[in-house]
């Protein structure tokens, strides 16, 4: 660990002791000592291999150049907009500049405006008119040149088989092995052979400290353990991730140990989520836990080192809907793979009913945290969503009328989706499976409920300085903001996929700029990719691996003022508030539920542009 402290420090006074020459160069004018510095760090983006799959890189590349101008540090799509954002102060024009030195475009900057979430007056430069594929710098006189950034058809592919294959490093129960995982590969961690019925979960044929076992599953985030509800949305949207998109996904080769089974990756790495799930509800009432965890986070350490006793703890109305609303989605994508897993598609009907029959018999059973119990709550407050969701769900799997009663009789208006309120998720499913529904479903209704959702969304834009959705309302940094944005990007998606209307897809789009650099702390925030991304995530197996670099593919929870884990951050403003350190659980933590979104928009972006 200190070695690995040690290491990360070095990189970051290579970063700085950089930053600063780069800063020196660019204040005289525009060098190109500074280019090929930026280029060069933009190795630490995973190259393609032969099977199309990233190459993780191991040795983290130096955070260089100060990101003065912001853009995608990925980069853009030939035929969608291209935008940067860049300081008030600078001149009038920009150029683009390609490998060569040539340059291939120029513009004017756009009006100044200040983004209160930064505190920033910035311009923007609009390049989208320029639509050749290649490399290149943006330039303004007077600032350092941008980062290096690529006009790509598939500029955002290889993030999102990394994004995706960041499940397979957090599955549970598994030794992670070096032919997939490179210097990353490690030996697995809690087989959860042995867990105990907590006392809060206990019932007559399963009293307290009954065994059971409950394997598999995906860490829930930097911590290691496994909460139903936060697993609901995140299956769900890898799920629709397929369900909207099979052929894209059909091709992929993430290397993971199942590829080349009859399966696609992406359901494949679902599957070992889903078996964990179904482990989770009590066979003698259909009743779901609502998390299986140790008493206490463990502490900085690999995942066969955290061997504390693990329990499964309370049953909640949350966790039984959540359940009920994956394995009702589960149960219609997996009957297309009855030859390959047979048997399955009707288990995961028959434990959607039992789930749902229990929540009805149950209707308010809150999560309440047990006194001897310190790990995640997510205890979601107020249930009609979670019933909404599993009532469309449910409708669209078994074409059953009386279940589109029941989501009408919690229906509310849709809402950016999160671990505790999912209503949204019924609306995206029902606006996708819209040809297929029986008489009774009011399409009319839904659509209309939505867009006006989606154009609230999307008219974001044109009110924001940076030009994009995120931050329309300041409540927008939660723990977990770049989620908000994620999230906001596929709900803009479905506005697109429904309507064909293109603007919701640029918005959507405006989003993914964000997370990539053209943002309140101009970095890219998925580790591994950009030319400046977190080092230091709060994520046991990066931290307590002897790897310098994370493990890639992770977004971290991203910026917000709230500062619960008392470190000391750089920045108040709400857009500022970010902490690259192991200290900062609430800016810097990764989590299932902030990733599953970057992998269906990441994939979504790759099919629509
Ligand atoms: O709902 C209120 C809202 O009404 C209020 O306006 C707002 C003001 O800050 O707060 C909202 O509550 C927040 C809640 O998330 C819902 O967004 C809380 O402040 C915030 O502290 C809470 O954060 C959650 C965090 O756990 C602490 O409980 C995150 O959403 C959640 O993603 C995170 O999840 C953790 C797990 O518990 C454990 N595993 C890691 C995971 C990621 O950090
Ligand atoms: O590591 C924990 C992280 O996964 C959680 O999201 C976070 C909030 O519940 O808590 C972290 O654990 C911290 C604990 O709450 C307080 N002591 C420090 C722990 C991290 O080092």
């Amino acid at each position: 660990m200190v070695v690995k402290f040690l290491r990360v420090l070095c990189l970051y006074l290579v970063g700085v002791v950089l930053s600063m020459l780069l800063n020196a160069c660019g204040s005289g004018g525009n060098s190109r000592d500074t280019a090929s510095s930026e280029t060069g760090a933009t190795s630490s983006t995973p190259a393609p291999t032969s099977t199309n799959t990233p190459t993780p890189s191991s040795t983290p590349a130096a955070n260089i150049g100060n990101g003065l101008i912001k853009l995608n540090q990925l980069g853009f799509y030939p035929n969608a907009n291209k935008v940067a954002v860049v300081p008030a102060n600078a001149t009038n024009n920009f150029a683009l500049f390609n490998e060569n030195g040539e340059q291939v475009f120029q513009g004017q900057l756009g009006t100044v405006n200040t983004w209160p979430h930064s505190d920033e007056s910035v311009r923007l430069a609009d390049f989208s008119g320029f639509n050749t594929a290649g490399n290149y710098r943006l330039r303004i006189d007077g600032i350092p040149d941008s980062d290096t950034f690529k006009i790509d058809d598939n500029v955002h592919r290889l993030l999102n088989s990394a994004a995706l294959k960041a499940f397979y490093y957090n599955r549970a129960g598994m030794a992670i092995s070096a032919p997939y995982a490179g210097d990353w590969s490690r030996t697995a961690g809690h087989a959860d052979t042995e867990v105990k019925i907590h006392a809060s979960a206990a019932s007559e044929l399963r009293p307290t400290g009954t065994r059971i076992t409950s394997p598999m599953g995906w860490y829930d985030a930097g911590d290691y353990n496994k909460y139903i509800v936060n697993s609901g949305i995140s299956t769900y949207t890898l799920l629709a991730a397929y369900e909207h998109y099979p052929d894209y996904y059909r091709t992929q080769n993430n290397n993971i140990p199942e590829s080349g089974n009859p399966l696609p990756d992406i359901l494949d790495e679902v599957l070992w989520n889903l078996r964990w799930m179904l482990t989770m509800q009590d066979p003698n009432d259909g009743g779901v836990y609502h998390k299986l965890t140790t008493l206490r986070f463990s502490g900085q350490v690999l995942p066969q080192d955290a061997d504390a006793q693990r329990y499964v703890v309370q049953k909640s109305t949350a966790a039984a809907l959540n359940f009920a609303a994956v394995m009702a989605v589960a149960s219609r994508i997996f009957s297309e793979f009855e030859t390959h897993l047979p048997g399955l598609s009707e288990q995961c009907r028959t434990a959607a009913l039992n789930a749902w029959q229990w929540a009805k018999n149950n209707p308010e059973v809150a999560y309440r945290q047990p006194s001897d119990v310190f790990t995640g709550e997510y205890a979601s407050a107020g249930y009609r969503d979670e019933f909404a969701w599993a009532a469309a769900e449910l409708y669209i799997t078994l074409n059953d009328d009386s279940y589109y009663q029941q989501f009408t009789q919690y229906r509310a208006e849709p809402s950016v989706p999160s671990w505790g309120y999912t209503v949204a998720l019924g609306y995206m499913s029902l606006l996708h499976h819209a040809q297929r529904l029986s008489g009774v479903a009011d399409i009319a209704s839904i659509r209309t409920s939505f867009l006006s959702f989606a154009d609230d969304l999307r008219n974001g834009v044109n009110s924001s300085a940076f030009g994009i959705v995120m931050g329309r309302e300041a409540s927008e940094f939660v723990w977990g903001s770049n989620a908000v944005a994620l999230n906001q990007s596929m709900m803009l998606i479905q506005a697109f996929r429904d309507s064909g209307e293109r603007s919701y897809a640029d918005a959507a789009l405006t989003n993914m700029d964000y997370i990539l650099g053209r943002n309140g702390v101009g970095i890219s925030f998925v580790t591994g990719f950009g030319t400046r991304s977190p080092l230091a995530i709060h994520h046991r197996p990066s931290a307590a691996d002897s790897v310098a670099a994370p493990i890639p593919g992770f977004v971290a929870g991203g910026p917000q003022p709230g500062q619960q884990d008392g470190c000391s951050y750089p920045s108040a403003l709400p857009a500022k508030s970010y902490l690259d350190d192991w200290c900062s659980y609430s800016t810097n933590e990764i989590a299932i539920n902030w990733n599953a979104p970057l992998v269906y928009v990441s994939g979504a972006l790759e099919v629509i542009f």
